[in-house]
């Protein structure tokens, strides 16, 4: 038996669900479970919170999880990844006020940033020898330029429309991101056979999407 982490309630959960129906794999999930076993392949499937998926993988908690690679790396694991999966496909950006002049990167040193991704931000403001202060909000991190908390912010971003919404421009891409697979790293030789089979099946319905 492999257990699988996969996010309980949000914008992984729909496709990670139907990945694993289009596998094959049978199950009944319920809203209100935490844990559901397959009925016809050696699997667990458990749902957690996207955040908590890297680290119960990390501690073997879990043995295998599905997770955006913006969550994976910001949690400092990024060598847990197996198997790209092609969905929830995002960017982490920088933003800056819409009338805000703006030329590079080096435009923000000493500023005020708000961002829920400090490690990921960091590494790149590091990387551009920029240095400026940080500041790690949970949520609603777009606002924060329009009540005074920030000169700029670094936020994942799809479509665009939140920072088209609140007078944000879109300045620099920090990060590429989709959803991943990720595995513990020192599985039993049988839960390593499972992860392999799961993996080519995985493969499969990639090509047969394409
Ligand atoms: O409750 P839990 O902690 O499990 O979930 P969560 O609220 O932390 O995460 P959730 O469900 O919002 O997102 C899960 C993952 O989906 C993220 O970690 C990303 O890998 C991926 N993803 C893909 C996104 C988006 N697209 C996205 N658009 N995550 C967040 N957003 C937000 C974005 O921050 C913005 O505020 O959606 C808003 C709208 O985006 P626009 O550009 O389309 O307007
Ligand atoms: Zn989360």
């Amino acid at each position: 038996m492999i257990r699988l982490a996969i996010q309980k309630s949000g914008r992984l959960s729909e496709d990670s669900l139907s990945l694993i129906r289009e596998c094959g794999i049978s199950f009944v999930s319920s809203s209100y479970k935490l844990k559901t076993e397959a009925t016809n392949f050696p699997l667990e499937i458990l749902y957690l919170r996207d955040d908590d998926i890297p680290g119960y993988v990390q501690d073997g908690v879990a043995d295998l999880g599905v997770v955006g690679q913006n969550v994976l790396v910001e949690a400092g694991l990024p060598e847990l990844e197996v198997e790209p999966l092609g969905f929830s496909k995002c960017r982490l950006s920088l933003a800056v006020p819409r009338g805000e002049a703006y030329a590079s990167v080096a435009d923000l040193q000493g500023k005020n940033i708000a961002t829920s991704y400090p490690q990921i931000l960091g590494t790149y403001l590091a990387g551009h020898g920029v240095q400026a202060n940080l500041h790690t909000i949970s949520g609603s991190v777009e606002i924060a330029p329009s009540i005074g908390l920030a000169d700029a912010i670094c936020d994942i971003v799809s479509s665009g429309s939140t920072l088209l919404g609140n007078g944000l421009r879109e300045v620099e891409t920090v990060f590429r991101s989709e959803a991943v697979l990720i595995a513990n790293r020192s599985l039993s030789a049988e839960k390593q056979n499972l992860l392999e089979q799961l993996q080519f099946r995985m493969q499969a319905v990639r090509r047969a999407r394409r």
